[in-house]
């Protein structure tokens, strides 16, 4: 079915766009609309309106066109034709008209929107730059300050914004194509030019600004080519238009040719993907969910409590006694003075939010919640307690949810005569701020809770993405070898900044050394010590974590842990008391130190989470290897521009990976080097993980 149409209402051609689910200009719409465009240069219309049905206007290219041979007429060219036309063109926006979609309202003489309309260039985010001519329209008609910034940010901004910018001229409430048409009957009558955006000239700047902003990038874009290119074309929007669209043109190009756009655009619909459970209807019934209770005032519980606060739900926060609520209640309300301040929230929303979060002390105000989240420590005594209560107390059919980041969701279930309805739901700390959301499915969770909780996730904000029962779920399970080795190359040689820095500056968000002094050393030394000393794994990887916190060095909170932290500022600094530490476990065990170069420590670490992401996947813990990518670029801090370890490793070739492994396993022993048999076979067949996972 062609998805443009084209029809004459009172004199205007009106151009309707049908392509669901977000109108993306595939090859489809870009040929009907050049057809419908060329046939109203020549028909009896005055001018010519480009509208989209649906919940949206354009959002972009067609994204799934990417890496296939490009098929004419390309997007640009159809901008630069539409913006050609002799006859008056009118975009009417609604939705999101992001991408190439807001480009092809840039390319039009004139633009409508919806009150409710974003409008953005996100391309920046798919490690693109907007390439049909937006860093060559948006300088001429905002100045280079704001182009450079609406592009490098990538984030919508509301169409409102954007007439108030100069990038929209007319804002209307209530039905778009009414509106519209009205709209161009009043520039037809009176005479309305053909302004075109590429015949401006781009408003003086100072060229400072580039400079200015390259610095900037590098430490806000740490690692990633697209910004750089993105202020290089925007900069060529100082050339006569054809010069700089000429440029824009090959600086796109060298985008899609970069595996670190390849890598983001398999993150954008990795993230998609995760959303679906592979034996589960789409469209299964879900439950109703308006009532949520939190059990646990503390830092995840008070962070749990404003997520679906923020969402617009109805919150109980249930603590053991008045103390302990009252302190809960006061972080929540010390987060939400903080959100003020950072002008992420209105003082007034604010307000609105705090006023639907209640405090209790008694389980009975639990009878008639739909869904409760426990969140207390890792205890699983004192958890399997929580949920026998609660399956005295809540209505049938309400969702029993557990935090935990660790422990057996089934054996908690076992707890309560209603397993099918007990699920875990595992937030990362800052959870009012941490996007990932776990959802671990129990051997028994119904398939309705299932999908009620990963839809509910997204309501709340979050990317859930789902994962079966073991130690860790798919994120802390694969950590664990990765943090096993960023201990042992501390007692083999390295100092905790050397293993910060080869990580940090390979992509991480933070070094490993420095995530367990965040995370506090005393919490994983709990979860050893919960554990038989045969689970705890290599003794020589928590020698020194285990004598730090004998030291009193809890990390962070103590002011001392891997580094040293100043009471003020926080700031941190190395420790030669922490080397000494390390040396002398290093010597009651016999190893001789001598440096480690940061390739090796990099390999050691990352590797390591590869190889256990390949368990994971073989033993059906994560459904696909994007799944697992999404976890890492969401909860982890791992360089979305590389992908995501799954990526990574096809990136790099699994040969490489199995190779390096088998030198590891030669060097450092079997009980920690061992190649997953997924690994072997995929390795076997010539094969890749992205086939494997086809
Ligand atoms: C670009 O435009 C380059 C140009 O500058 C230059 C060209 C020369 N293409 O997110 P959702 C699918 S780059 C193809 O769940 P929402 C998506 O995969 C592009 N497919 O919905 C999903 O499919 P499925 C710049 C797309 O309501 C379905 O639509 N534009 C595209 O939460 C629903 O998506 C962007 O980067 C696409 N462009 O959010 C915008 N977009 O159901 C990217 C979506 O099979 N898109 N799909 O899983 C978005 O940000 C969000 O999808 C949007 C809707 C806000 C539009």
């Amino acid at each position: 079915m062609n998805p443009v149409s084209y029809e004459i209402i009172d004199q205007i051609g009106v151009i309707a766009v049908n392509n669901p689910p977000v109108n993306a200009l595939s090859f489809a719409v870009r040929s009907g609309i050049q057809a419908a465009l060329r046939a109203a240069q020549d028909d009896a219309s005055k001018a010519i309106l480009i509208i989209c049905e649906g919940g949206t206007f354009f959002a972009g290219a067609d994204i799934s066109e990417f890496g296939k041979p490009p098929k004419e007429p390309y997007l640009p060219d159809l901008i630069d034709e539409i913006e050609a036309s002799g006859k008056l063109v009118v975009a009417a926006m609604h939705g999101t008209a992001l991408g190439g979609g807001f480009e092809v309202a840039l390319g039009c003489h004139y633009r409508i929107a919806l009150d409710t309309a974003r409008v953005g260039l996100p391309e920046v985010k798919l490690g693109l730059l907007p390439g049909a001519g937006g860093t060559q329209r948006v300088p001429r008609l905002v100045g280079i300050a704001a182009a450079l910034q609406l592009i490098l940010d990538g984030a919508p901004i509301p169409a409102i914004a954007a007439a108030e910018a100069g990038l929209v001229d007319k804002i209307v409430s209530g039905d778009l194509r009414v509106a519209a048409l009205a709209y161009v009957q009043e520039l037809v009558a009176r005479n309305a030019a053909t302004r075109r955006t590429s015949e401006l000239n781009v408003p003086a700047a100072d060229e400072q600004v580039f400079a200015a902003t390259r610095i900037a990038v590098a430490k806000s874009a740490r690692g990633q080519t697209a910004p750089l290119r993105i202020i290089e074309s925007v900069q060529a929007s100082l050339l006569p238009f054809a010069a700089g669209r000429k440029r824009e043109r090959e600086l796109f190009v060298d985008c899609m040719q970069d595996p670190q756009s390849v890598a983001l655009q398999h993150l954008f619909f990795a993230e998609r993907e995760a959303a679906r459970i592979k034996d589960l209807p789409r469209d299964i019934g879900k439950r109703r969910i308006e009532r949520v209770a939190i059990i646990g005032a503390g830092t995840m519980g008070g962070g749990i409590a404003m997520c679906f606060a923020n969402a617009g739900f109805d919150v109980t926060l249930l603590e053991i006694n008045a103390d302990a609520l009252a302190r809960g209640l006061s972080i929540v309300e010390k987060n939400y003075a903080g959100s003020v301040q950072r002008g992420k929230l209105s003082e007034e929303d604010a307000g609105a939010c705090r006023a639907r979060i209640h405090g209790v002390t008694d389980y009975d105000a639990l009878a008639d919640v739909d869904l409760v989240i426990e969140a207390v420590f890792e205890d699983p005594q004192l958890k399997k307690g929580i949920f026998a209560k609660l399956d005295a107390v809540c209505r049938r059919g309400a969702i029993l949810a557990t935090n935990t980041s660790y422990q057996d969701v089934d054996a908690i279930a076992a707890a309560t005569g209603r397993p099918e309805d007990v699920i875990g739901m595992h937030f990362f700390s800052p959870a009012h701020i941490m996007k990932l959301l776990e959802v671990v499915r129990g051997e028994k969770t119904a398939g309705d809770v299932l999908a009620t909780v990963m839809a509910l996730g997204k309501k709340i904000g979050k990317v859930p993405v789902m994962s079966g029962v073991c130690y860790g779920f798919i994120g802390n399970r694969m950590l664990q070898g990765y943090f096993r080795e960023a201990q042992l190359c501390l007692i083999e040689g390295s100092t905790p900044e050397d293993i910060d820095a080869a990580l940090y500056d390979w992509g991480m968000a933070m070094g490993p050394i420095s995530v367990a002094d965040l995370a506090g050393l005393d919490v994983g030394y709990k979860a050893r010590q919960a554990l038989a000393p045969d689970q705890r794994g290599d003794p020589r990887s928590y020698r020194v974590p285990d004598a730090l916190v004998a030291a009193g060095r809890l990390g962070q909170k103590s002011g001392a842990g891997f580094y040293r932290y100043d009471p003020a500022t926080r700031a941190k600094s190395a420790d030669p008391e922490v080397m000494q530490i390390v040396e002398r476990e290093a010597q009651a065990l016999g190893i001789q130190r001598a440096p480690i170069d940061a390739n090796e420590i990099v390999e050691r670490l990352i590797f390591a989470l590869i190889n256990e992401g390949m368990n994971i996947l073989d033993e059906g813990i994560a459904q696909r290897p994007g799944d697992i990518d999404v976890v890492y670029a969401y909860g982890y801090g791992f360089p979305a521009w590389r992908g995501g370890p799954m990526h990574y490793a096809d990136t790099i070739g699994l040969n490489y990976v199995i190779e390096r492994i088998e030198e590891f396993r030669e060097r450092y022993g079997s009980n920690n080097w061992q190649p997953a048999s997924l690994l072997k076979t995929l390795v076997a067949n010539n094969s890749s993980l992205a086939r494997w996972a086809e």
